[in-house]
């Protein structure tokens, strides 16, 4: 892509516009006459892990736009506001500056500025102490996001296996556990959904448009304009539900019954696809017997759905097969049951014959590219073995958050004596934040790596300040769309400020600690120059346009001669899972109850906002314009009922006694009476945070109780009741 080329994408792109960007417009020093000709420079995006392509506009060494890289399949030319946003977090003037090294007791954040040398020299040393008498495996990390590379090699090159990331547990993890079980493999991350094929697109708890993700809500917006017909699972009538034909406000827990009695009645009504069943899969027999007792009468008593509607939606479903979306969902830690209520989603998606069919789940592209590492040199093997998968038999490669916390804990099955903390927020990502707060004071040292003072941030004995991700170049992302692709992060502007990269940091970090060879590169871009080689790539041309797509390996559907490979034990698609039986748990799913709300009691369910990000945009002054706070949203009955008015300062109140912070009521008809939601990761602690501080309720805060899924470890979070206080 030439300049002129940028420049009319940069014209043509629409996006949302983010409104209000006072704060970055003064930093930017808008309206004063550039002295240089802009630049358009094509990156990779991290405001949210969906990693749109993105072209910035550089003016005298200042960003001052963001728009969609079109030869991104994530973004296609467009951007979400969050992308947009990108420039709130960059000229954010609460970003973390230098190093610090905190001199009062743990979590006072009584921080001194420290050089780099000396706050490396710091945890260099610490790291050695805490080596020698406890052993390596006793340093854990806990990450998200690109820096999660260069610290899992840093942590692993000194001996230590136990990381884990929130994108697992608290995240997919019970997804991807239970397409693997089905399929083989999961559902990719972006998912591999075929949405703008779909004839028929069922959300269960997924609310699209509000959980923000580019292409995804792209592909929605055109299968709604293509007229296909949406089915809506939600106890909240969300924005996807406003563009639905049916919306079904669930009994919260509940969405396993209505699973099971749709699989039930689409086997009764022979309305799954014969051959493809007879072709791919195993276990029919066993999933139509053990799913007969889950009648759509019964399924009505347990969700509160009536049972006409299960039995009109579910011949919708059946009837167009194949080209229907069971949307596997992403944020799927809700109950104890996460894998098994994401198998029934699988099961279903199977009998519809839509796993590799237009409108369904396309085939993920077979193109390889040989792996390419930070190092040649093998690893330490580690003396004790790894904590941090518990002891769940599915657990997956990013480790369970909560293995973690626990051993630090009860310093079992050996002690956890340092964590480093890299682009997580612990005290908004992990439930019960008084485990947290313990588990924290049990250490010797904890280091955080983030580019903001987050809450977690506050807790660190050093903090070592990430630049972002508009000032720096990262490891290179495959993108695994409908061809295969690979896109790169590279820096827009310099690093403000005494910030670093994560790769520097990890780097210098490995220096002092012996471990120079696990580095053999001077800058990042020798790597990035080295792997594109390997991979035959011109990396000219890949900072050039930002996106290299490989379109020869665009094989989206089954066809004669592309046939489906399942990398099962069986080879097919695992109705029945013998895995899952030979571990001890139902080799098909079986619905469990779950405890609902007494009388005045409600559930706390919690999802996204199209502007935020979890917690970590909360402070960006140009998406703070968009959405200062949060708002609990209470339904209008109950509200009548206990007079409560509109936009009153209400204060939430959990079955442990523990208090949110104040929050505005919203009240309203859509949603139902025994929840109460409010959007994910408000109300920061961190009085560094201008803006963000004491800003709406913190649903983490309520969250005192969870449950884990045995199969996976993937957390339950939607099993808190809360009741409402007016506030005094
Ligand atoms: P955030 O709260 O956004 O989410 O968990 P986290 O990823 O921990 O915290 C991110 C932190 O990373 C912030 O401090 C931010 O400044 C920092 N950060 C952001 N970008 C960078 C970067 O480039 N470099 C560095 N060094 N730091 C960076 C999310 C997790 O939370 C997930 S994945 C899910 S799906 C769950 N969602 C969720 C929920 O919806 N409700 C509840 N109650 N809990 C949840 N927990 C989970
Ligand atoms: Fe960035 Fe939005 Fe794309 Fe996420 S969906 S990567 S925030 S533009």
């Amino acid at each position: 892509i030439t300049r002129r080329d940028f420049l009319k994408i940069a014209a043509a792109t629409g996006g949302v516009a983010v409104a209000g960007t006072s704060v970055v417009t003064s930093v930017l020093g808008l309206g004063k006459k550039p002295v240089s000709l802009p630049q358009y420079v094509p990156t990779t995006c991290e405001m949210c892990f969906w990693r749109c392509g993105v072209i910035a506009k550089v003016v005298d060494g200042k960003v001052v736009k963001l728009d969609g890289n079109p030869l991104h399949p994530n973004s296609r030319g467009k951007l979400c506001a969050r992308g947009h946003g990108g420039i709130g977090l960059l000229y954010d003037s609460d970003r973390l500056k230098t190093p610090l090294i905190n001199t009062g007791k743990r979590g006072e954040a009584k921080f001194k500025k420290v050089s780099w040398d000396e706050a490396l020299g710091f945890v260099a040393d610490k790291m050695q102490k805490i080596k020698a008498q406890y052993g390596a495996e006793s340093i854990a990390l806990l990450t998200h996001g690109t820096i999660s590379t260069y610290f899992m090699h840093l942590l692993q090159a000194f001996g230590s296996p136990n990381f884990a990331m929130p994108s697992f547990a608290l995240c997919r993890g019970a997804r991807g556990v239970a397409f693997e079980v089905t399929y083989g493999e999961d559902v990719g991350n972006p998912e591999r959904l075929d949405i703008q094929n779909s004839k028929v697109v069922v959300l269960i708890g997924s609310h699209l448009g509000e959980n923000a993700h580019n292409s995804q809500c792209q592909e929605f917006a055109e299968a709604v304009g293509e007229g296909a017909t949406v089915i809506v699972v939600d106890p909240r009538f969300s924005t996807a539900a406003s563009k639905a034909k049916y919306w079904l406000p669930i009994k919260p827990a509940t969405d396993l019954a209505l699973l099971l009695s749709w699989i039930n009645l689409i086997i009764q009504e022979e309305l799954y696809d014969k051959e493809y069943v007879a072709k791919y899969t195993v276990g029919f027999n066993e999933v139509a017997q053990a799913v007969k007792e889950y009648t759509p009468e019964w399924a009505e008593k347990e969700t509160e759905i009536p049972v006409s509607l299960i039995v009109q939606t579910a011949r919708i479903i059946g009837k167009n097969k194949p080209h229907v979306l069971i949307h596997p969902g992403r944020h799927t830690a809700w109950y104890s049951d996460n894998v098994q209520r994401q198998r029934a989603v699988a099961i279903l998606t199977a009998l519809l014959g839509a796993y590799g069919r237009p409108g369904g789940i396309y085939l993920s592209p077979k193109k390889k590219l040989e792996p390419v590492f930070l190092s040649e040199k093998d690893y330490p093997a580690p003396q004790k073995p790894a904590i941090n998968k518990g002891n769940y038999p599915f657990a997956g490669e990013e480790g369970v958050t909560h293995a973690i916390v626990k051993s630090t804990l009860t310093e079992q099955p050996y002690p956890i004596k340092a964590w480093f903390i890299t682009g997580t927020n612990i005290m908004k990502a992990m439930p019960n934040q008084r485990d947290t707060l313990q588990a924290v004071q049990k250490l010797d040292l904890l280091v955080a790596v983030d580019m903001m003072p987050y809450d977690g941030v506050m807790l660190a004995d050093v903090v070592l300040p990430e630049c972002t991700y508009l000032e720096r170049h990262d490891d290179l992302f495959t993108v695994k769309e409908r061809a295969f692709g690979v896109s790169i992060r590279q820096p827009v502007v310099q690093p403000m400020y005494d910030t670093k990269p994560g790769w520097w940091i990890a780097k210098e970090l490995g220096k002092r600690l012996g471990l120079e060879e696990y580095f053999p590169w001077n800058t990042f871009e020798d790597f990035l120059k080295m792997k594109c080689q390997t991979w035959g790539i011109d990396y000219s041309e890949l900072v050039k346009n930002g996106y290299i797509s490989f379109p020869e390996s665009e094989k989206p559907y089954i066809t004669a001669d592309n046939q489906p490979k399942f990398k099962t034990p069986s080879g097919k698609i695992e109705l029945y899972s013998k895995e899952l039986k030979e571990k001890g748990f139902d080799p098909v799913p079986k619905y469990t109850k779950h405890p609902q709300p007494a009388e005045g009691w409600f559930r706390l369910i919690y999802g996204r906002a199209p502007v935020h990000t979890f917690s970590r945009t909360t402070n960006n002054p140009s998406l703070w314009e968009l959405m200062k706070e949060n708002v609990a949203w209470v339904n209008a009955k109950v509200a009548k009922k206990m007079g409560l008015k509109n936009g009153e300062y209400i204060i939430l109140i959990n079955q442990d006694g523990v208090k949110s912070n104040k929050v505005r009521i919203k009240i309203t008809e859509r949603i139902r009476p025994d929840c109460i939601y409010l959007v994910h990761g408000f109300s920061t602690t961190s009085k560094l945070l201008h803006r963000a501080y004491l800003r709406g309720a913190d649903d983490q805060q309520l969250i005192t109780r969870y449950d884990i899924d045995p199969i996976s470890g993937s957390v339950g979070m939607r099993v808190n009741f809360v009741k409402i206080a007016k506030e005094v």
